[in-house]
C-alpha cells in the first residue's frame, strides 16, 4: 500500500506578524481558554486534503503549479470562537477576491482528484487556540495587520512526541498585478 501523508494547502505568516499575533493572543486570553498554537503552525488554509497517496499528491502538486492567482493583501481586522470545533480565530471583515479565487480553485482541484471538500462556506481564518470549547471573550478592539500574499504552499501535519508540526513540502509563486499606468 502506498504511503499516505496529512497535507493542506495554506498561506503562511511571516515572522513579524507571527510574533504580532503571538503578543496579541498572549495578552487577551486567559491561559485556560484554549490550547495555543505555536507560532510556526501559524497559517491560513486554503483547501485541506487529508489523507493522500503519493500518485494523488503529485496531481495535486502538478495542478498548484499550473495555477495563476494575482498576489494580494489581505487586512487581519476580525476575531472569533467557533465553540463546536474549539477554536479561536483571527480573520478578515473583507475576503480579497484573489484570495476567494485561489481558494476556490484548490478545493475544486481537491475536490475533482477525490479529497472530500466540506460543503460549509470558505471562511478565512488564522487559529489562534484549539480546544477552545468554553465561553471566551473575543476583545471588542481586533487588531488591524495586513498579510501580503505572495505565495502559497503545500504544507505536511505531522503528529510527532505529541505535538503537531506543519512542514512545508513546496511553495508556489502568486503572480503580482500589473500596475495601471
Ligand atoms: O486552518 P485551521 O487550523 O482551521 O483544522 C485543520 C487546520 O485548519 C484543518 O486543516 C488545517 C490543517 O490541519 N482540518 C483538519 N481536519 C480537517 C477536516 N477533516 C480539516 N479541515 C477540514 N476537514
Amino acid at each position: 500500500m502506498s504511503v499516505q501523508r496529512r497535507l493542506f494547502f495554506a498561506l503562511s505568516l511571516p515572522p513579524k506578524l507571527q510574533k504580532q499575533v503571538i503578543k496579541w493572543r498572549a495578552d487577551h486570553f486567559p491561559v485556560e481558554a484554549g490550547r495555543p498554537i505555536t507560532a510556526a503552525n501559524l497559517h491560513l488554509t486554503l483547501a485541506f486534503l487529508g489523507e493522500v497517496s503519493e500518485q494523488k499528491e503529485a496531481a495535486l502538486r502538478s495542478v498548484a503549479g499550473r495555477i495563476e492567482a494575482k498576489s494580494f493583501s489581505l487586512q487581519i481586522d476580525d476575531a472569533g470562537h467557533w465553540p463546536g470545533a474549539g477554536v479561536v480565530w483571527l480573520g478578515t471583515r473583507r475576503a480579497p477576491r484573489a484570495l476567494l479565487q485561489l481558494a476556490e480553485v484548490l478545493r475544486s482541484h481537491a475536490a475533482r482528484n477525490g479529497c472530500y471538500q466540506n460543503t460549509l462556506p470558505f471562511h478565512p481564518h488564522i487559529s489562534l487556540l484549539r480546544a477552545a470549547t468554553r465561553p471566551v471573550a473575543i476583545p471588542p478592539a481586533t487588531p488591524n495587520w495586513t498579510l501580503d500574499a505572495q505565495e502559497f504552499g503545500l504544507y505536511q501535519s505531522l503528529y510527532e512526541h505529541g505535538r503537531t508540526r506543519y512542514s512545508l513540502l513546496q511553495r508556489w509563486p502568486l503572480t503580482t498585478p500589473l500596475a495601471l499606468p
